[in-house]
């Protein structure tokens, strides 16, 4: 008798099992729904999915987006579970075709930028591929059967209970959250937080979080900054601004001997991936690192207290200094944050004047979000990656030689001026380039990091001299302002120990700090005007004004903060960790922020002084950085 009771309560427990794990079969086919539709999302653009942590993180995120599900009464949690997965499938749909047109993953901005977002919705029936469908076909059924069962049961006496809802909705969140957190912690103890801090990539953070994983995190990134964190501007700072920049605008507008000089020239712009200054005009075992600069310097303005300014946006940081010049923000990239602001910008003016502007990057056209970007001030074309024909690899891609031997070919054929910005990458760390182009002989550096820099910048200063044979060839070396100047330092290089040894100097000393912020700038004139050694100090900033006093064009209401670097008056250099420097005095700031912590040097003398001499600079170097961010933070160009 007992046996059968015993018996009979077994079945019915087996029974209720089973029934309970029927009852969420429809949460087990949403959760494989979803898996199935990021496995094709990874397949069609070509991202990375079959590896243990992308699986782990995309399970993981579906299970968090999704655990509070499991809470409801049955036909909730159907009709839920139907509208999420209609939910996923718009995402995955929408990134699938957005990045077979732009190589990378929708962002709140975009959905916001409405003129980049009708572009491409103007484009979507041609990009929409015959396969696309697998991505929803599973709606055809799902849907209708759905809606059939919640019909079904709707009227149902049997009501599930609450108890073991809540066992199942805690343990999807638990196994969520490990799925997730896991791989995601992994890899920030070994890379550390920067990708998230200052995400230079959106494909990249999708590496690790997954496609959920990274619409979570870039919408997190929009409302901090948009919502959260939003910086409210005054309107009396909004006036203080537009009269500073009056002010500046009278001082922009100075003529110098150089006004106009090379009016109606085509601007032809290379900005050499971390190329510091510090090697011009030196040897290395009896061998110049930089001869064809060298010789450059020779029949061209060289700027030899030049600097670089950048923050974390590195690469786009310099780009936005030099076509936009404004200061780039603290943290992240202007390019990737503010995207969707209005700006003025060198094309821009460049534009008014009937200039064609074309930007070559041999690289993902997402990386620095470069393509929203390039767009947004004024560059008419973009020449990326794939749209170069193959050629030499040197470093990470198409060599320097050929990028810039083929834009040269396209730009020949341009009618009407051109302003050209081509942003080279041959000397980007890790400073690996084929044997053949190692013609260094280093002795004790050989092998080294540094010694691999000095390798690298050797091939990039062969490569421009080959450019400026080519435009000479072409008859456009006096039609053009030719313009060569470093993004920023070579800050990944581990060792700085040979850049001290080479140049005897220590760290800690002024001409340290000069030097780790010291990028060459070459200006060449048609006609080799006023080719020279200019020594007053500038920045990636002032290369707007600067070129713009060149063609003859005076700014025009445009809020732009650098100077023509040819006025050697009052000249103040700003970088971003409000470190200065005015040409007399050098103040290089504490990590701590605080002033005094900072050291003040004499840079005629070369020696440190009291920080208080620093004080009446450092207001105003903060001045400018509160100007920058208050036009940027505030959209200020748009108002
Ligand atoms: C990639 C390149 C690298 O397109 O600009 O940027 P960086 O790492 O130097 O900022
Ligand atoms: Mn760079």
């Amino acid at each position: 008798m007992g046996s059968t009771i015993s018996e009979g309560k077994f079945k019915k427990v087996v029974r209720d099992f089973i029934l309970f794990i029927l009852r969420n079969l429809d949460y087990g086919i949403f959760i494989a729904l979803f898996m199935v539709k990021v496995y094709i999302f990874a397949k069609y653009t070509g991202l990375v999915f079959v590896k243990p942590t992308m699986i782990m993180v995309s399970i993981g995120s579906a299970l968090l987006l999704s655990f509070w599900i499991l809470l409801l009464p049955r036909t909730y949690k159907l009709i839920f579970l139907m509208v999420l997965n209609v939910f996923i499938t718009i995402v995955v749909i929408s990134d699938v075709i957005y990045f077979r047109y732009f190589y990378d993953i929708i962002t709140v901005p975009v959905l916001f930028q409405a003129g980049q977002a009708s572009d491409l919705w103007d484009s979507i029936f041609n990009l929409f591929r015959i396969g696309d469908l697998l991505i929803f076909v599973d709606l055809l059924i799902t849907i209708p059967l759905g809606i059939y069962i919640v019909y079904k049961v709707r009227n149902s006496k049997v009501r599930s209970k609450f108890t073991p809802r809540l066992v199942l909705s805690a343990l999807a969140f638990v196994i969520g959250y490990i799925a997730f957190t896991t791989p995601v912690n992994h890899y920030v103890t070994q890379y550390g937080k920067n990708l998230f801090i200052n995400n230079w990539s959106n494909v990249s953070v999708y590496n690790v979080v997954g496609l959920l994983g990274f619409h979570a995190h870039d919408s997190y990134k929009y409302l901090q900054d948009n919502v959260l964190n939003k910086k409210v501007i005054t309107a009396a700072q909004e006036e203080f601004v537009e009269k500073w920049f009056q002010k500046h605008q009278e001082l922009q507008k100075q003529k110098t001997d150089y006004f106009g000089v090379a009016k109606d020239k085509n601007v032809f712009i290379f900005q050499a991936e971390a190329f510091q200054n510090f090697v011009i005009g030196k040897s290395v075992n009896g061998q110049e690192i930089t001869p064809n600069l060298n010789d450059l310097m020779k029949e061209s303005m060289y700027f030899e207290n030049f600097h670089h300014q950048v923050a974390q946006g590195r690469t786009s940081d310099a780009e936005f200094l030099s076509n936009v010049s404004l200061y780039p923000v603290s943290t992240g990239s202007v390019y990737i944050r503010f995207a969707g602001n209005e700006f003025n910008s060198l094309p821009m003016v460049l534009k008014n004047h009937d200039y064609t502007s074309i930007a070559f990057h041999s690289y993902e056209p997402s990386f620095w979000n470069r393509y929203a970007m390039y767009k947004n001030i004024g560059i008419d074309e973009f020449v990326s990656k794939e749209d170069f024909t193959p050629g030499e690899v040197v470093g990470w891609t198409l060599g320097d030689e050929g990028l810039l031997s083929q834009a040269i070919d396209k730009l020949v054929k341009v009618d009407g001026n051109f302003y050209a910005f081509v942003v080279g990458l041959s000397s980007h760390h890790p400073f690996t380039i084929a044997e053949k182009y190692k013609t260094l002989k280093l002795g004790s550096y050989e092998g080294t990091d540094f010694g691999n820099y000095l390798q690298s910048l050797h091939y990039v200063d062969y490569a421009i001299g080959q450019t400026i044979k080519k435009l000479k060839q072409e008859g456009l070396w006096n039609e053009t302002v030719f313009v060569i100047y470093g993004d920023h330092d070579s800050g990944t290089l581990k060792s700085t120990e040979g850049m001290t040894e080479l140049l005897g100097i220590n760290e800690g000393e002024l001409s340290y700090a000069q030097i780790t912020r010291e990028v060459p700038l070459f200006i060449h004139l048609p006609d080799n005007q006023g080719a020279g050694v200019y020594s007053q100090v500038g920045g990636q900033i002032d290369l707007t004004p600067t070129l713009m006093h060149f063609l003859g064009i005076e700014v025009n209401g445009e809020y732009f903060m650098g100077e023509n670097l040819l006025n050697e008056k009052n000249r103040l250099t700003v970088f971003r960790d409000l470190s200065f420097t005015d040409g007399e005095v050098y103040y290089d700031s504490s990590l701590d922020g605080i002033f005094e912590n900072g050291v003040c040097y004499d840079v005629n003398r070369n020696n440190k002084i009291d920080v208080k001499q620093c004080e009446k600079k450092y207001e105003q170097a903060m001045q400018q950085l509160e100007i920058s961010d208050n036009v940027i933070f505030g959209n200020l160009i748009k108002k």
